[in-house]
């Protein structure tokens, strides 16, 4: 694992929990946790529970008791690391976005074909049990045609001007703001849900902290957005909304998504991530509104492997269950998802969105 932050931290969580809940083809070994500082690899190393700590990634990529790399740094090194441990014939995970913009996300998926191993982004609200249902209803057409998806991912942790800036606010480390952070989720999630792909975005952003000082004590500018809006159109007619900001006072995590489609819709929100909220225009008209399905029972998506129904779940086992799907895809090398290919459809939308607010005109999904 290269990176042991606040990602690291969720990602070794789940290469420890998840031989103790899914049943795996083989035994899972969190070996090596590499950083940029000894001293704070090595306390990762006994903190996080892996069995050696390094600051030198070109060794550890040589090593033939190494398998897997998973990347769980900053935005501006997911390439380099990914394809040199994909060059060493790993399987690589990738934390999203796949990259820093749309030409290292080709380079990325690229490689990944070419160099035939298992790769996966984790986006891991998709196996979130209700969104993993939610996809399973669209898909069996519970909703019908969709005609339309409004998302929003709202956080508040930028809202005061004092906040420090951070690799989230400078644009060669993060590529975009609220954008490439939290629209990355709506989009790919956007995918997973309805199938539907993007064909053209109109986008807005802003930046209402335009300096901010480091915690290094220096004052810089930020060149990101704080918070970027767009439309869509998707191939087949189908439209939608998306919205990602730090800057709405309240939202602490606020990631909600809502597909409407000809006989009803569906409706999912992270701050009720074990409830899925159903409408269909079947029901008798004096009982018709949204019903709340708890997803914890056995036939819910992962709930069999936790807890007995109605033991809920949380934010941690959505990577749990990400990582069980990879490693049970790398045994006859079904392909998982979301891969580099599916990190690259997101990165094409990302990308014309903020070219389309930087030039405010509409502006065509590359596919
Ligand atoms: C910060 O916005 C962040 O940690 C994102 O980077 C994650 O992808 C999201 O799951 C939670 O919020």
């Amino acid at each position: 694992m290269v990176g042991h932050a606040f990602m690291g931290r969720a990602h070794a969580n789940a290469f420890r929990q998840v031989g103790r809940f899914f049943d795996l083809p083989f035994e899972v070994t969190p070996r090596v946790v590499v950083g940029r500082d000894p001293d704070r690899a090595e306390a990762a190393r006994r903190q996080l529970g892996f069995l050696e700590s390094s600051v030198d990634l070109a060794a550890v990529l040589e090593r033939d008791d190494v398998s897997i790399v998973d990347v769980a740094t900053p935005n501006d090194s997911h390439a380099e690391i990914a394809i040199a441990a994909l060059k060493a014939g790993k399987h690589v995970l990738c934390e999203k976005p796949l990259a820093l913009n749309l030409a290292q996300a080709k380079r990325m998926a690229a490689l990944a074909k070419k160099a035939k191993m298992q790769v996966g982004l984790w986006h891991n609200y998709r196996r979130c049990p209700a969104a993993s249902l939610a996809q399973q209803m669209i898909k069996r057409g519970e909703i019908g045609k969709v005609r339309q998806v409004r998302a929003v991912y709202l956080q508040d942790w930028l809202s005061d001007a004092k906040a420090l800036g951070s690799w989230r606010t400078k644009q060669k480390v993060c590529g975009s703001g609220a954008h490439g952070d939290l629209n990355a989720h709506l989009i790919d999630m956007t995918h997973f849900l309805t199938g539907l792909r993007f064909a053209e975005v109109s986008g807005m952003e802003q930046t209402f902290v335009k300096r901010r000082r480091d915690a290094d004590g220096k004052s810089r500018s930020v060149d990101v957005d704080d918070a970027l809006a767009f439309l869509a159109r998707f191939e087949g007619g189908a439209i939608g909304t998306f919205e990602a900001t730090r800057m709405a006072p309240g939202r602490k995590n606020y990631n909600q998504i809502e597909v409407n489609g000809t006989e009803g819709s569906i409706r999912w929100n992270l701050e009720r991530m074990n409830e899925l909220e159903l409408f269909r225009f079947d029901a008798p008209r004096d009982g018709q509104g949204f019903r709340r399905i708890m997803c914890m029972d056995e036939p819910h998506p992962y709930a069999a492997n936790w807890w007995p129904d109605g033991h809920i779940l949380g934010y941690e086992h959505t990577f749990v269950n990400t990582l069980a799907d990879f490693l049970r895809s790398l045994r006859g090398r079904k392909v998982f998802s979301p891969n580099f290919d599916d990190g690259l459809r997101v990165q094409a939308v990302l990308d014309a969105a903020l070219k389309s607010a930087k030039t405010r005109r509409w502006v065509k999904v590359s596919s």
